[in-house]
């Protein structure tokens, strides 16, 4: 059994894995070190259950079988694996963004509805790109438009999908070329769950094609629509302080987590929370206040878009209720471990449910109704207030947490680089044709148990800073970075080499820069648009000196946002390999093949500071290729110190 230093990084998650274990609680890690040996079939993505023909599985070693019932080999039932994670995923992130659209729509039809359009300007731009005419419109029959338009890309059947024109064109031609560009968010997702029906495409490589097309309309599609009418609803985010880890928890206080994904809920639970009616209930049953904190992408949203601090990422999800003084964990959708409700139940602590589409063993379904939306969060606050009284173990909370600067955006990069008077690009592609910056890396994605939590995202982020190699992330790397003190303007003094350290000081931003949730991954695609169209860096996103990671990722969410990335251009190096490699066509395919189509390909490297040297060096390769200076202060690649070693080695 793994030690918890050799679990975890985080010294805030160290220490509560050390409370678990002195409880008897049995948390992911536990469960996952039980699970060993893990099925090497499932590893290699060589079983299939797609019919009660089988289960199938192919023996990798060639001694066994060498196809399935129905004939598929290896190959075949690898990549009808692979593109149905593509497709939970997408749908994921797509059904988010549906349901934003449709708060929108709300929104437009009823001026008494608590969501209204906060981000005028944002709206009047999208119209505009949308072609939506202003004249002689109010702010609510333009909403009304845009919010039709978006919600028309989800089941349209012809055409392309509308953001994907934010593409630069040579972006776009490859994706016609290669018959990949996505025709509508749904229709995309159908077609792979009905190709891969038994018995239908048999060929792997037309397989993951489609598996492309859908995420495509994912990243350009559902999360980009997700991002952006959540930025016109609930304001885009500005710079803005906060700060990260379970130490955020405050004994004294009554303490409510709201966890999942979509912001509709947790906009809300902000506005209940600071209502003074509930601060004064809170005070009536004896607490000081209220703190309202987040996990996962919740917790970004409302971080990037109103400070509220973060109490962790995807593996502290069980590690905050054990701290027993959280009084209500809010859940919504995607990244809820099932194991919460049976553990809250050994704590006071209130689990609530409140998506129809998702519920959990043991947890209390409040269901949460856009058209009723303040009235039902202030009841869910009222529960969590109710319930501070019933507080029955000691307070284990962690005295660590870490000041952060969040809040950037495809938009606020022109004013950070160009300041007010000159807001563009140009300083950033300058710096980058300059050698001042290497390049840009985007890092994103989950925890996974299997990888030591957030060593990952940390060691890589440093080694990339440390290269003068601009970071910006989502997700829970961002949460990874800003616990470990990167996301801080003065990190650039302690971490980053000269160029980077130059171009933070000049502008007092912190060299990893927080873009979001996993849907605002969508922003970095418009970032690396805009940097093309800006000029110097080349014709399209597969020419810039940029590269993509994903260190510790779990989820399906994930392969669909790597292939996205990956078909938009970008060399993106995964921590933990897609479950392909028991199908040499179709490992060939992602990690060779794709580049010559798209500009982008997959590479497996678990070490992250290894990874960050293939990114680094990719990055020096595109710089070769555009005629670029050399970086301006090289630093040679350092023999890792012997703390670096040891950490390694743990
Ligand atoms: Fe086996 Fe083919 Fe059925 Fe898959 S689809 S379970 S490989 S028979
Ligand atoms: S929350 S998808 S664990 S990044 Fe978006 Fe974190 Fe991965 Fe969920």
């Amino acid at each position: 059994m793994k030690t918890p230093k050799q679990r975890s990084v985080d010294p805030a998650t160290v220490a509560m894995l050390e409370a678990a274990a002195s409880k008897g609680l049995a948390v992911a890690w536990d469960r996952q070190e039980a699970m060993e040996p893990q099925c090497g079939f499932g590893q290699l993505g060589i079983c299939c259950r797609n019919c009660t023909m089988g289960p199938c599985r192919i023996d990798p070693f060639g001694e066994g079988p060498a196809a399935g019932i129905c004939g598929a080999d290896a190959d075949i039932i690898a990549a009808r694996n692979l593109v149905r994670m593509i497709a939970g995923g997408a749908a994921a992130h797509s059904d988010h963004g549906r349901d934003i659209a449709h708060t929108l729509l709300m929104a437009a039809e009823d001026e008494k509805c608590d969501y209204q359009v906060k981000d005028e300007a944002k709206l009047r731009a999208l119209a505009e790109e949308l072609g939506v005419k202003a004249d002689g419109k109010d702010l609510r029959q333009i909403a009304r438009a845009v919010a039709e338009i978006a919600f028309g890309q989800f089941g349209q059947q012809h055409g392309e999908v509308v953001f994907a024109a934010r593409a630069p064109a040579d972006q776009q031609k490859r994706w016609q070329r290669a018959r990949v560009m996505p025709r509508g968010v749904d229709r995309e997702i159908v077609e792979i769950m009905h190709r891969t029906h038994i018995g239908v495409d048999n060929d792997p490589v037309n397989i993951i094609l489609q598996g492309v097309r859908a995420s495509l309309g994912d990243g350009w599609g559902g999360s980009m629509i997700a991002t952006d009418l959540s930025d016109v609803l609930f304001r885009t985010p500005e710079w803005v302080r906060g700060r990260a880890n379970l130490g955020v928890l405050e004994p004294a206080n009554v303490n409510i987590i709201v966890h999942g994904h979509e912001p509709t809920l947790s906009e809300m639970i902000v506005a209940a929370a600071q209502d003074k009616e509930m601060v004064e209930l809170a005070k009536s049953q004896g607490a000081k206040g209220i703190t309202l904190s987040g996990i996962c992408c919740t917790a970004n949203e409302i971080l990037m878009r109103h400070g509220i601090p973060v109490a962790g990422n995807f593996l502290q999800q069980e590690l905050a209720v054990t701290t027993g003084v959280v009084d209500a964990m809010i859940v919504d959708v995607q990244c809820i471990f099932p194991a919460l409700g049976a553990l809250s139940q050994k704590f006071h602590t209130k689990f609530i449910s409140t998506s129809p589409k998702a519920k959990f063993p043991f947890a209390e379904h409040i269901e949460f109704e856009e058209s009723r939306a303040l009235e039902i969060a202030k009841r869910i606050v009222r529960a969590a207030i109710e319930n501070f009284p019933n507080r029955k173990t000691e307070p284990c909370v962690p005295g660590h947490s870490n000041p952060l600067v969040a809040g950037f955006t495809a938009e606020n990069i022109y004013a950070m680089l160009g300041g007010r008077y000159r807001p563009s690009y140009r300083p950033l592609n300058d710096a980058i044709m300059s050698g001042r910056l290497r390049g840009v890396a985007g890092v994103v994605g989950c925890n996974n148990p299997k990888h030591r939590h957030d060593y990952g995202h940390t060691e890589m982020t440093k080694e990339l800073i440390r290269n003068d190699v601009l970071v910006a992330v989502t997700g829970c790397t961002a949460v990874a970075d800003a616990k470990a003190g990167l996301m801080c303007p003065e990190a650039a003094m302690e971490y980053a080499g000269r160029g980077l350290q130059e171009v933070c000081r000049a502008v007092g931003a912190p060299p990893v820069l927080h873009l979001g949730s996993c849907v605002d991954n969508s922003r970095i695609l418009v970032v690396l648009s805009n940097m093309v169209k800006e000029g110097g860096l080349g014709e399209s996103i597969a020419d810039l000196p940029v590269a993509g990671a994903a260190p510790e990722w779990m989820s399906e969410k994930a392969v669909s946002i790597g292939f996205y990335v990956v078909a938009s251009g970008v060399f993106t190096v995964l921590g933990e390999p897609l479950p392909v490699q028991g199908a040499p066509r179709v490992t060939r395919f992602v990690c060779e093949d794709m580049e010559e189509l798209f500009g982008g390909k997959f590479a497996f490297e678990a070490d992250p500071i290894k990874a960050a040297r293939l990114m680094i060096d990719h990055i020096d390769a595109k710089r070769s290729a555009l005629h670029l200076p050399g970086p301006m202060y090289e630093v040679p690649y350092a023999p890792r110190t012997a703390v670096e070693e040891a950490r390694a080695a743990e």
